[in-house]
């Protein structure tokens, strides 16, 4: 019985080891090629109880020393208010892009930029990452993301990874929660309110008046395609109803949008019985176009300074679509001939054809109104519902005509072909996964290949670090028939949503690059000067490997101090920062990059400050003196 167990290990050792050396020379090229090494390695692995399985994920995960990810994995951060950026398939976190909250890292949130980025507020729900789109297809110029809890949105520029705009709050929309798409040539990001409220901010409207004076809304941000910038385009006013999610049309389906609704019983608060009695809420499909026709032709009311489109005073805007159960997502397949609503309460996904949808509106193929906006035929414009498993939440697509939801009560996700509409595999993830990201699965040109699964719990997955434990995004591997897990990667909190981009799209620069007539800037040591004009103190400061120019500040007590600061090394990754003691400041100033803080000196007292990137052997050195004189 023994030697026949040896000679099983042996072989299974075998195989360990040819995979290993299949898939070595497959990813790394020939350099392991030594079989006789691999197999020894192989023998270990299978020796220590190691399976096929897990050497297979292992060498489809390590991305060695040298080597980098294939793509750019950006989730939202939640109420971290940050965008987190990790590599795909290492799942290595490579940054922490601070958006809506402060940042001491990089001096986010003291610096006068991102004060007035940031305005009044210290905090943001950061929950739908939007990638800017040309034709349908991520370009790596810009992504976007929304502010769940201040109704914002912000843009980073992907050339260095920094929050460059945040506008809002955007006027009359409560909690812009539905979002996450933006039209194919990234005309507008669209979102919708999750929560209705009176309009505009400010007005007040007691509960039992909420059906009448309680509002759904739309916001249309344009973006200029020259430079990313943001402003409220348009408004549409929606019925009393929760939005949940929502995608853009694109290709056959491009000038239309897609919304999921949860709340049509309009009740004013969301208990379940109140909220989910009905079998079927709506999928509002609205043909933007001419919605925005109808901006440019003034057919709105101005309410809080945005422009408010009455859908009812534009026909064939607007229509319903009955989906199952509170529907959460709505997705658009790759060839926009489908929308697909993800069932929450029902254990189905239902396709919709978008061409039958057209039919049914040029035909008037309606069954009745609600509220005034015209409800589409359900059975006619239906193509399939299929029974997927519990708790449906979000869709995403690959390259072979496959889509994948999420099954959040199930804590698994489901393959399904748009082919025959028919369910091929299931992989349980752990546990309760909320949206799904496959590499650039919601394009029009998705790549398969990989697939994170956002997951809420992680439960037992990882060393404990408390009653709180991380979340968790799991790497599922698309490339066979059967999804596999291939890494379990513990995250902050907390990811809403993900997007996957391949690697090579993204063009950041090395250095900041040198502008002369950029505000306070200074690139020669003998133009840095401490300038006085009253009690007006201004600073131009540079610094470089390793001093600061000038190494002392003297102001007196009351001054009120303005600090340029340029960092003058133009030199890739050599970043200087400046930290002033007991005054709370704090900026980085990347190479290149001028950052400016503004005070009160309202302490008198001799204040060191110092450089807080390590930059070179005499980093400890780079420090100076504010010296602040009594009054
Ligand atoms: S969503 Cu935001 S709370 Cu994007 Cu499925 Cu869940
Ligand atoms: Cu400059 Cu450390």
């Amino acid at each position: 019985k023994d030697n026949y167990k040896k000679i099983a290990l042996a072989i299974t050792g075998l195989v360990v080891g040819i995979v290993m050396a299949v898939f070595l020379s497959a990813r790394f090229g020939s350099a392991t090629g030594d079989g006789g090494a691999t197999t020894t390695l192989g023998a270990t692995a299978a020796k220590d109880g190691v399976s096929e399985e897990v050497v297979e994920a292992a060498l489809k995960t390590y991305v060695p020393p040298g080597k980098l990810d294939e793509y750019y994995l950006f989730a939202s951060g939640g109420h971290s208010g940050n965008v987190f950026v990790y590599g795909v398939p290492s799942m290595r976190r490579l940054r922490t892009i601070p958006v809506f909250s402060k940042e001491s890292a990089v001096g986010y949130g003291w610096t006068e930029e991102s004060k007035k980025m940031l305005g009044e507020y210290t905090w943001g729900d950061a929950h739908h990452p939007a990638l800017s789109e040309t034709a349908g297809d991520y370009d790596g110029r810009w992504l976007f993301i929304n502010d769940n809890a201040n109704s914002r949105l912000a843009r980073i520029d992907l050339k260095t990874f920094t929050t460059e705009q945040i506008l809002g709050p955007i006027p009359n929309i409560y909690g812009p929660h539905g979002s996450a798409f933006i039209t194919p040539n990234s005309e507008y990001f669209m979102m919708a309110s999750r929560f209705a409220g009176p309009i505009p901010y400010g007005k007040y409207a007691p509960l039992d008046k909420f059906k009448e004076e309680y509002m759904g809304l739309l916001a249309a941000v344009a973006i200029d395609p020259k430079n990313g910038h943001m402003s409220v385009g348009w408004e549409l006013l929606l019925p009393p109803w929760s939005y949940d999610l929502s995608d853009a049309g694109k290709k056959v389906s491009d000038g239309w949008a897609f919304l999921t609704t949860y709340n049509t019983e309009e009740a004013s608060t969301l208990l379940e019985v109140n909220a989910s009695q009905r079998e079927r809420d709506y999928i509002v499909a609205l043909n933007w176009k001419l919605l925005e026709q109808a901006a440019k032709e003034g057919k709105y009311k101005e309410i809080g300074g945005a422009k408010v489109i009455d859908p009812r005073e534009v026909p064939g805007s607007i229509y319903l679509v009955p989906c199952a159960k509170s529907p959460h997502g709505v997705d658009v397949s790759p060839d926009g001939k489908y929308f697909i609503g993800n069932g929450k309460l029902s254990p189905t996904v239902t396709v919709f054809s978008f061409e039958k949808f057209m039919e049914a509106v040029k035909n008037k193929d309606l069954k009745g109104e609600e509220r005034g906006l015209p409800i589409v035929n359900y059975e006619h414009v239906r193509v399939a519902e299929i029974e997927v498993g519990l708790g449906p939440l979000h869709t995403q697509f690959d390259n072979e005509g496959n889509a994948y939801t999420t099954l959040f009560v199930e804590s698994a996700v489901a393959k399904w072909s748009l082919k025959d509409f028919k369910v091929k595999d299931k992989v349980t993830v752990h546990y309760s996964p909320g949206h799904l990201s496959a590499a650039e699965g919601d394009t029009v040109s998705p790549d398969g290949k990989y697939l994170v699964s956002l997951n809420k719990l992680a439960k037992d997955k990882f060393l404990s670090v408390g009653p709180s434990h991380p979340e968790s995004m799991q790497l599922v591997d698309l490339t066979s028939q059967k999804m596999k897990i291939l890494y379990d990667n513990p995250v902050d909190p907390e990811p809403h949503y993900a997007q996957m981009i391949k690697a090579d799209k993204i063009k950041t620069i090395e250095v900041y690059p040198k502008d002369e007539k950029r505000e306070g800037v200074v690139y020669k040591k003998e133009d840095a000067r401490v300038v006085r004009s009253g009690n007006k103190v201004t600073v131009y400061m540079m610094g470089y490997r390793s001093r600061y120019y000038p190494d002392q500040i003297e102001v007196n007590e009351g001054d009120h101090v303005t600090i340029y600061y340029t960092n003058t090394d133009l030199d890739e990754d050599i970043t200087h920062g400046l930290g002033i003691m007991f005054y709370d400041l704090n900026l980085e100033s990347q190479p290149g990059e001028t950052g400016k803080i503004e005070f009160i000196a309202k302490k008198p007292g001799v204040f060191p400050y110092y450089c807080t990137n390590f930059c070179s052997a005499l980093h400890q050195e780079m420090q100076g003196f504010l010296l602040v004189k009594p009054k």
